[in-house]
């Protein structure tokens, strides 16, 4: 209760008592987060956003806030913590260059999909568009790589536009949402009548009406399909449909392939898994898209890295097209039927309408041409015949110790795909990358992130030489907050995937990707983390045990060899049937 001044109707002050609360607008926006269930927020502070810093002084002990060493490393952080989790990720910054640094981190979740929060202080609401120190246009710059953006000039304001931006963010295909807000409307004092959670926007449908007419369609092209496959993503993981999915693959007797994204909704080990789609992906599944007769794509968006070129792909196939995202069907891939649908949904009824199958023989034949793979390129990858370690070993001997428990987060190049190549796994949200983007510097601290989903998890990061220098400032992150992060460079002295492409499409004309790198062990240890580097493979196994047994973070390089490359590789511009082996 708060005793305020209010004018009568004849402009006359008046003194009452209301039942009424006064809070600021940076109080509201801690008490939305408190309302929407959020224990951290990644962050950095600044002139622009600091109200919401002094009302955070007195939520310490109901809010935790990490501080980040770089506003890319807070996003990166709540993507992994998105991904880990199923929950959102929340993000501050300060205006000017604390929201443009955000940008890569904005445009990675879009494309990967990941419910992100950001609230971005704004110079004060007057200031606005006069060049102020700091201001910059965030709406704008962010439009393109966000779900929703707002800006908030009024303190009254705040509860509604945060309610509205956890929901566009968890709802329908998840995505970044920013909310951008003057600093006006953060010292500001309003009448709070509490925090209401948005569950509806007119002209929104984040979850489609489902019709049975399509997913029958679907159901009698694989009924009729001699041989069907399916490809999965991360549909099956944001909808929450891991078992939904199994049982309709189970059923039906489909092999089933991944998308980057979708790797760890299906357990490695299951016997219809056969492996992962596109440019390194395995052998089987690529060729044998275009000898499928029906085609099944659940919550995958038929990416380029996927389907490479796109008019000699499946072309002999019908395809079915299940996602959430009405934009997403017909993008790339024209389909025969579309069921547009949450996969927790469409995925029960499909699996009621199709036949009890086993499809033997045609997944027989995936597992012969695995032999091929095994023979061409996994044997000397995961037992070299040389003494020059390879990426593949190393995830190899990782898998061993791990049994497939742990939760691998990549950054990207070489290891990236080889760590998806080869690292096995029990359970779903355990496998974090940039999947979309390709966001070099998104390991570290996606894995600090993603240690705050899941802290009972062993998280391990596998990261290059090249991407580890772009980011290894987060290791003052977890020096400071203890995150238990186990990272393992790969070190192949290269800004390896370049390298590979230079050698095999530019004639080995080497331009500016051998990279030089720091004593990462002793930059960690400048950290307060432990670490050791390594060199020959007698030293592996314990080397990766001491690791994962560490109490704390522990820092692994390994060096590999220079010039290994990743295969099998479509070439860009050719089709996933001539995926070459060497
Ligand atoms: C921010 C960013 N810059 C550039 C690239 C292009 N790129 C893709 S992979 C790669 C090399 C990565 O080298 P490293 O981190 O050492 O990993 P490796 O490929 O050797 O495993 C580069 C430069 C990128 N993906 N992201």
């Amino acid at each position: 209760m708060n005793t305020v001044e209010t004018k009568n109707e004849d402009s006359k002050t008046a003194t009452e008592t209301v039942a009424k609360t006064q809070i600021s607008g940076s109080q509201a926006v801690l008490e939305a987060l408190l309302a929407e269930g959020i224990e951290t927020v990644f962050g950095y502070p600044g002139g622009a956003i600091m109200p919401i810093y002094d009302a955070l002084y007195d939520y310490n002990d109901k809010l935790k806030h990490i501080l980040v060493r770089h506003e890319q490393g807070g996003i990166h952080a709540a993507q992994g913590f998105a991904r880990t989790s199923g929950k959102v990720g929340v993000v501050f910054a300060t205006s000017g260059p604390g929201a443009t640094n955000l940008i890569t981190g904005l445009a990675d979740a879009m494309i990967d999909s990941n419910p992100i929060v950001c609230i971005t202080g704004q110079v004060f609401a007057h200031l606005l568009g006069t060049d102020a120190f700091q201001e910059t246009d965030v709406i704008n710059i962010t439009t393109p790589v966000t779900k929703w953006n707002y800006q908030v000039t009024e303190a009254s304001e705040i509860p509604e536009a945060l309610a509205k931006a956890f929901y566009i963010a968890r709802s329908g295909r998840p995505g970044p949402v920013l909310i951008d807000i003057t600093k006006n409307a953060q010292v500001q004092l309003f009448d709070y009548l509490g925090y209401k959670p948005c569950s509806h926007i007119r002209s929104y449908r984040p979850k489609p009406i489902v019709r049975n007419k399509h997913i029958q369609e679907a159901a009698d092209l694989i009924n009729q399909a001699k041989k069907p496959l399916v490809l999965f993503g991360q549909g099956v993981i944001l909808g929450k449909a891991e078992k939904e999915f199994k049982e309709f693959i189970e059923k039906s007797g489909i092999p089933a392939a991944w998308t980057v994204m979708g790797l760890s909704a299906l357990e490695t080990d299951h016997p219809q898994n056969v492996g992962m789609l596109g440019m390194h992906g395995n052998y089987a599944p690529n060729v044998l898209t275009n000898e499928c007769d029906v085609l099944i794509a659940i919550g995958m968006r038929f990416d380029d890295r996927v389907t490479g070129r796109l008019d000699k792909y499946a072309k002999q196939a019908k395809i079915i097209h299940l996602d959430i995202d009405p934009a997403e069907i017909d993008k790339n891939v024209k389909t025969t039927v579309a069921v547009w649908g949450d996969c927790k949904e469409t995925l029960p009824i499909l699996t009621k309408l199709v036949d009890k199958k086993s499809h033997t023989d045609w997944l027989a034949h995936f597992r012969e041409l695995e032999k091929e793979e095994v023979k061409e390129v996994i044997q000397e990858e995961l037992n070299p015949s040389s003494d020059i370690m390879t990426m593949g070993e190393v995830v190899k001997v990782l898998n061993e110790l791990t049994g497939g428990d742990a939760v691998i987060v990549t950054d990207v190049g070489q290891h990236q795909m080889v760590a998806c190549r080869y690292a096995k796994f029990n359970q779903s949200k355990s496998n974090v990358t940039s999947g979309g983007l390709g966001t070099m510097g998104f390991g570290l601290p996606a894995a600090i992130g993603a240690w705050y989903g899941a802290p009972e998890r062993p998280i391990v990061a596998i990261i290059g030489d090249g991407g580890f220098q772009m980011t290894l400032q987060e290791l003052g992150t977890i020096m400071q907050f203890g995150a238990k992060v186990k990272i393992l460079i790969l070190n192949n002295e290269f800004l390896g995937m370049v390298r590979q492409w230079q050698q095999l499409f530019n004639d080995k004309r080497y331009s500016f990707v051998d990279i030089t790198s720091p004593d990462f062990v002793t930059v960690a240890k400048g950290y307060h983390i432990d670490g050791q580097r390594i060199s020959e493979r007698e030293q592996l196994k314990d080397a990766l045990k001491t690791m994962l047994d560490h109490p704390d973070s522990y820092l692994l390089e390994v060096m590999v060899g220079k010039e290994n490359n990743v295969f099998p590789m479509v070439a860009q511009g050719s089709s996933v049937a001539e995926i070459r082996l060497k």
